[in-house]
């Protein structure tokens, strides 16, 4: 079963204070989305709390453990290494904190770029990633914190949208997945 404490007291180490308040309510968050979708408290609570798992380990040496473990990088990867915290985040649950649920270990890899036909834990950690109660420089957020709770794959769909805006704006390169899965649920709703 999880060991939430000892995942808690590894996150604790390894992140700064506010990632590690970040990690905490995008958990309680994901609780919560679960609780509403009647998804597997437990696990949504895990893929939470393990999902940034990686971001305070420096670019460098994410890319070196890519090289290291093949893990496979796209361009945009490679140019914007902080996108591999999702890969590499799923790597570390796997092997140090021992998750052997494929559906978590998808969640952590989803939850950056977001991927079309995306399951229930990869949207409620997706989802949870953006609305969680310290997060404050993201779009619409009242909005969505609402429709998160109303229409989980409208809300999906509207973080997918504010983040494409905020990055073609900002000029950001925007990576293949994050930019089919837009598509993808543009699909359903425009
Ligand atoms: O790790 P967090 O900050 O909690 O959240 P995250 O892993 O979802 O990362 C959010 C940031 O990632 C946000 O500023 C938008 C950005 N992002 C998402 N898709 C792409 C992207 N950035 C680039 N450059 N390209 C993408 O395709
Ligand atoms: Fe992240
Ligand atoms: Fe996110
Ligand atoms: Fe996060």
């Amino acid at each position: 079963d999880y060991d939430i404490k000892k995942y808690t007291k590894r996150l604790r180490k390894v992140l700064d204070d506010d990632r590690f308040e970040h990690t905490l309510g995008v958990s309680y968050t994901c609780a919560a989305l679960a609780m509403r979708y009647e998804y597997d408290i437990k696990k949504a609570q895990v893929a939470g709390l393990l999902h940034d798992c990686a971001k305070c380990i420096p670019d460098e040496k994410k890319l070196q453990l890519c090289i290291k473990h093949n893990i496979q990088m796209t361009d945009v990867e490679r140019k914007t290494p902080f996108l591999l915290h999702a890969k590499v985040g799923a790597f570390l649950a796997m092997n140090q904190y021992k998750i052997k649920d494929k559906e978590i270990i998808q969640a952590i890899i989803n939850h950056t770029t977001g991927k079309p036909n995306m399951s229930m834990l990869d949207k409620i950690v997706y989802i949870a990633d953006y609305i969680e109660p310290q997060r404050y420089k993201a779009a619409n957020l009242s909005v969505v914190r609402k429709m998160a709770f109303e229409d989980i794959n409208l809300a999906l769909f509207q973080i997918l949208k504010d983040t494409l805006k905020y990055l073609t704006e900002s000029g950001g390169d925007i990576d293949p997945m994050t930019q089919k899965a837009y598509e993808y649920y543009k699909e359903e709703f425009e």
